[in-house]
Order: C-alpha cells, then sequence, then structure tokens
C-alpha cells in the first residue's frame, strides 16, 4: 500500500484530548473572524438571514450576497444564522444557465432523525428563486447537482452553547451518516474551504509560488462538533508543498488540450480558456478564451475526424462553441439549450452530441455543427428530466449512453432511431461514463455514492470472483474508514470522469475529494491502484504515447497543472505498476498562440482533456493519413 504525498493528503485532523476544551472566549473569536458585526446582531433571525446569489463563478458560485447571516471568513459562500432562519437561494442577473440548490448533507436531530426540512431539493433544475427554513442547529451543505463543484455552507448555531453548532453527525444525500468529527467531515470541511476561494487553490509553478507553497487558513473560530468537543476550525488548515513541473521521459504524440475552466482573461467577464499542450515538448502553446463570444466556463471537448476543429461546450451558458484546432478562430456558437456539459462524435456519420445537462437529451449536429439535425430523448414521457452531463458513444456509432445526474440512472440509446434501449439505476448523481472498445460493457461513475457501476451491453460482461454478471457496483470506499481515515487500498471519494483506455485494460477515475486516481483493472472490474493527483482532479482522457502505448492525461479543478500517467511502465498490460510521469503547468508562455491575456485563476479550472490524435477505436481508425504515421500498428487498432 503506497501512500499519497503529501501535497495531495493534508494531514488528517485526529481529536485530541487537549482540544476537548471549552473555548471561553469562542463568543469573542466569532466577532475577530467576522470582523466587522457583533455575534449578537448575526444571530437575530431575520427573512431570510442569507441570500445566496447563484453566479457563473469561479470559487463562491453560490455567493452570500445580502441577509445578516453572511459572513466572510475566507470565503463568500457561508452563512451563520439562528435557529428559524430563512435561506433563500437567487438564479438571476449573474448565471446564464439553471441550477439546482440541493442537500448535499445536514445534521440530525438530538434523537437522530433527519434535520427540519432535509433533505431541500428540486424536481428540475431552475431559474428563479428557492428557499428553505433551517430549524436544527448544525453543519447544512447544498450543492448544485449539475455543477457539484457549486457549494452553499450554512451553520445553524444554538447561541447557548459554546462554539458554532456543527451538530454531532451529518447525513449524506445518500443516507451515509457520519460524526462530524470524523476524516470524511474534516474532509469535506476542508474541501469546502479550498473549493469555494480561488485562492486556496493550488499553484504548482515555481515562476509565481517560488517554494511551491499551499496554504489554506480556515478561520479561528471555535466549532462544536461530536460530543460537544468544542475546538478551533483553524485546525484543519492546510500547509504543505506542493509537486513543480517536470517532463516525461518519453513523449508523447500530438497535443493534448485541457479546458481551464476557471481562467480569467482581460476581454471577457466571464471565465475559462482552453489550453492546448504540445506533448512532443510539454510546452503549452495555445490558449483559447474566445472573448468575442464571451466564452462562459469551456468544460468539455471533442474534435471532427479530421481532427481540425474543437467542439467546445460552455457548461454555465447554453451554447456550444467551434473553433479552428490551429487558429484559434471562432467558427460557430451554436444554441444548444442549457448547460451543454459533454460533446462527441459518431463515428459513423462525425455528427455531434452534446448533452444537455440542463434538461432532458442529448443534441444531434451535424458535421462542425452546421445544423442541428435531432433531438434525442434520455428519458421517457412524463418523467423528471434526467439532467445528463457525461455521455459516451460506442466505437461503431450506434450506442450512446448517459449519466442522468438529476434521477440516478443511466440510460442507453439506439443512436440510429434514437430510442431509449434501456434505462438503469445507478448511484447517487451519477455524473460521468466510460465504455469498452467493443461497446460490451460500460462504467458509470457515482459521485455522492464514490462508486463506479459496471454495467453490461448485451452478455453478462462484469467481472466477479464468481463469473461474468449483469451489473455490478465497485465500491471506491470500500478501503477507506470514514471515521478515523484508514486507508488500507485504492480509494476514491467523489468521482468524476471514468474512461475506458482505446485497448480496453484500464478504467482510470479522477476522484475530486480524495485528490486521487484509482485505476480499475477490466479483466477483474476490481480496483488495482491508485496514484495522488491535484486538488480537485476531474478531468482523464487517454493519449497515444510515442512508441506504443498510452498515457493518461488528468486535469484538476483547483489547481493548475496537468497530471501525466503512465499506467504501465513495464507494458506488462497490468496497471499494478502505474506512476506519474510528469507535470504541465497550464500557463501561457513565450511561444503560447492565445486570442486573450489571462489575469486571474492562471492555468486554473482543469476539467475536460482532449488528445489529438483521438486514439479511441472506432475513431482512431478514421483519421487521417498524418496522424497514422505517428501511430504503432497496435495504436492504429487498439482493439482487434
Ligand atoms: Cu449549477
Amino acid at each position: 500500500m503506497e501512500r499519497v504525498s503529501p501535497d495531495v493528503r493534508p494531514p488528517v485532523f485526529k481529536p485530541k484530548m487537549s482540544l476537548r476544551i471549552a473555548v471561553v472566549v469562542g463568543v469573542l473569536a466569532l466577532g475577530a473572524w467576522l470582523g466587522r458585526e457583533p455575534v449578537a446582531d448575526l444571530v437575530q433571525a431575520q427573512s431570510p438571514a442569507a441570500v445566496f446569489q447563484l453566479n457563473d463563478g469561479p470559487g463562491p458560485w453560490f455567493r452570500c450576497a445580502s441577509g445578516s447571516g453572511c459572513v466572510a471568513a475566507g470565503t463568500q459562500s457561508l452563512a451563520v444564522v439562528s435557529p428559524g432562519s430563512v435561506i433563500k437561494f437567487i438564479g438571476g442577473s449573474e448565471t446564464e444557465t439553471v441550477h439546482t440548490t440541493t442537500s448535499l448533507l445536514w445534521p440530525l436531530t438530538a434523537g437522530g432523525a433527519d434535520a427540519q426540512n432535509m433533505p431541500f431539493d428540486q424536481a428540475a433544475a431552475f431559474r428563479g428563486a428557492q428557499a428553505v427554513t433551517l430549524n436544527t442547529p448544525g453543519l447544512y451543505v447544498f450543492v448544485c447537482k449539475l455543477h457539484p463543484f457549486m457549494l452553499a455552507a450554512v451553520i445553524v448555531d444554538d447561541a447557548a452553547t459554546t462554539g458554532l453548532d456543527l451538530g454531532d453527525q451529518v447525513r449524506l444525500v445518500n443516507g451515509l451518516t457520519v460524526p462530524t468529527l470524523s476524516d470524511l467531515g474534516v474532509r469535506l470541511l476542508r474541501a469546502f474551504f479550498v473549493i469555494t476561494n480561488p485562492q486556496n487553490y493550488q499553484d504548482h509553478n515555481p515562476a509565481t509560488n517560488p517554494g511551491l507553497a499551499w496554504q489554506v487558513n480556515l478561520p479561528a473560530v471555535d466549532v462544536r462538533v461530536t460530543g460537544g468537543v468544542v475546538l478551533p476550525l483553524s485546525a484543519l488548515s492546510i500547509d504543505t508543498v506542493l509537486g513543480g513541473p517536470f517532463n516525461p521521459g518519453v513523449a508523447g504524440v500530438g497535443e493534448v488540450w485541457v479546458d481551464t475552466e476557471y481562467e480569467n482573461t482581460a476581454g471577457k467577464t466571464k471565465p475559462g480558456t482552453a489550453t492546448a499542450v504540445d506533448v512532443t515538448t510539454w510546452q503549452v502553446t495555445k490558449k483559447a478564451a474566445l472573448p468575442e463570444i464571451n466564452m462562459n466556463n469551456p468544460h468539455n471537448m471533442w474534435t471532427d475526424k479530421d481532427q481540425t476543429v474543437i467542439y467546445q461546450t460552455q457548461w454555465f451558458s447554453n451554447k456550444l462553441a467551434v473553433f479552428d484546432r490551429q487558429t484559434l478562430k471562432l467558427l460557430r456558437n451554436i444554441h444548444v439549450g442549457d448547460a451543454p456539459a459533454h460533446v462527441m462524435t459518431r463515428v459513423d456519420t462525425d455528427q455531434v452530441h452534446v448533452s444537455v445537462n440542463g434538461d432532458d437529451h442529448v443534441i444531434e449536429l451535424s458535421q462542425i455543427g452546421k445544423n442541428i439535425d435531432r433531438r434525442i430523448p434520455i428519458q421517457f414521457a412524463g418523467e423528471n428530466p434526467g439532467h445528463p452531463h457525461a455521455h459516451t458513444m460506442s466505437f461503431d456509432g450506434q450506442i450512446m449512453v448517459t449519466p442522468n445526474s438529476n434521477t440516478a440512472d443511466s440510460t442507453r440509446i439506439d443512436v440510429p432511431s434514437g430510442s431509449i434501449v434501456d434505462k438503469t439505476p445507478t448511484g447517487t448523481l451519477p455524473i460521468a461514463t466510460g465504455m469498452m472498445p467493443d461497446a460490451s460493457k460500460y462504467y458509470v461513475s457515482n459521485y455522492v455514492d464514490s462508486s463506479i457501476t459496471c454495467i453490461s451491453i448485451g452478455a453478462a460482461s462484469c467481472q466477479t470472483a464468481g463469473g461474468p454478471v449483469a451489473k455490478k457496483n465497485i465500491s471506491l470506499l470500500a478501503n477507506y474508514n470514514p471515521v478515523n481515515g484508514d486507508i488500507t487500498g485504492p480509494v476514491g471519494a467523489l468521482p468524476i470522469q471514468t474512461p475506458v483506455s482505446p485497448h480496453g485494460k484500464w478504467v482510470i477515475t479522477a476522484n475530486t475529494l480524495t485528490a486521487t486516481i484509482t485505476i480499475i483493472d477490466t479483466a477483474t472490474d476490481e480496483l488495482v491502484k491508485m496514484l495522488p493527483c491535484s486538488a480537485g482532479c476531474h478531468g482523464v482522457n487517454f493519449g497515444a504515447k510515442a512508441g506504443g502505448g498510452y498515457y493518461a492525461y488528468v486535469s484538476s479543478k483547483f489547481s493548475n497543472d496537468l497530471l501525466i500517467v503512465n499506467p504501465d511502465p513495464n507494458g506488462d498490460g497490468s496497471a499494478g505498476d502505474a506512476v506519474i510521469a510528469g507535470r504541465v503547468i497550464l500557463v501561457t508562455g513565450a511561444g503560447t498562440l492565445t486570442d486573450d491575456t489571462p489575469t486571474l485563476n492562471r492555468g486554473m479550472g482543469g476539467q475536460g482533456v482532449l488528445a489529438i490524435p483521438n486514439p479511441y477505436n472506432g475513431w482512431v481508425q478514421k483519421l487521417p493519413q498524418f496522424w497514422k504515421d505517428q501511430l504503432t500498428p497496435a495504436q492504429r487498432q487498439p482493439f482487434p
């Protein structure tokens, strides 16, 4: 069992007797933390006590904008209120798309019941306002089911107790219940303070962070946790050193694009750029901000069969942008529907499929996005919208699968007819999919459950010790004790992208909470490896390695780096020897072609990843000769 390196696994907080001292100056500390208002004013119930403005970020996507409960605490997404307070969420002029304000976790009553009015959710993503009254003291976290890095936290504090009440236990929306004073509770709290403040993101660039320090200072305020223990929240602060850039020993083929979704530039108000790394030199060669369309949160990309354009979703908008891969010239900006998330092509026609995350369908467009050809529903009439996120297409263009984040299931579609063939229940908040190169089975990552659902297409193909089964749940937390933090094997919490390698041997998953990469061997459908990644790792995609084999490229939201994973250094087909082979900083350099000037959060927000040339079975066979010539015979035919 290897240990995760210190830059991704900050010291786990262990309760100590010395901390079990009620701090009599707690109220004063809170006053100092707030720095502006006496506590007495804050605990006055008002209606609403906190108004969260939903916005396109980055950082405080749920920004506490008004109300006596808003506190400045190294985050703008936290409110402290008294019991009986009304909390309001407004999806108005500050965001271009729809969202949900869904309970991620909430406290339990003294009797062990859910806090009143919990869980809070909506049947579909909305524009407009939502409100909820919070009565039970403790910690509440709200999340957008479409964009699950959008977070708001509310502490309902009983003024009669010492320290801000986080509650004895919290329950996650999937039912998992843990003490607030537990490893998982602590990880979630820390993650909240990192995610909601871009100043807490990791800067792996020695040019701007010479000591490669990573410090996250939580407020010096006392909180009351499990068993009435009072401790300073600042005990959970992070102070460590990050890894710097280094190049892999073996070059890649072509280039890799990363959506640096949180990078701000001078020429537009909305965040996000698409960054290209030449993987033969590991230099950042291109960065597209598309200021002429105020490109909004570029999230995921794909390319046409000739590898000439980049299809670029804008996740906080309703449009798909298409730009020239070499010149960055904008070709098209097409309305496709609310919160377009992922994009892939259909290999038999080179048509384009965009998942409409804020709605109930996938949009099919003609080549280069010239026209909208079809609207393909992903659920049956009368059902709640599925809010599909990262769909995957099969090698032959015949099958599409979607993870439906709103309805906890996955849809399989027959693409030529556009009809639903199957719907399979998954875990809570399924967000991404990956498919075998022969379409024998696919994998769905379940964000809140921290699991992967293997689903067979046709004959039972999900492997177990007792033989193949139709469906299998692969827990990413089986080797983790959420209370004491013990890790006894590969672990991943809050998994996101989960592609299958072009030759079908491995499933590689980026796990955003634990900052770990986990690898499943498709021959057993068991976890075989864990590697460290940067804060909020999110995107994974494969690209060809010079001379044969593959790299997996991993992006991280709360960081400015791209990691290069060599899944199989000894070439034996097993990923048990996988290593981090390199790290590239995603900021512009002297030779970078760009259409705008980066200003803030430079290179940050890593999400969608796309390798050129496209190495996947079905697509690789259609590459222009120029690209085929750079691949080995096995790469040109990855799945015999
Ligand atoms: Cu959202």
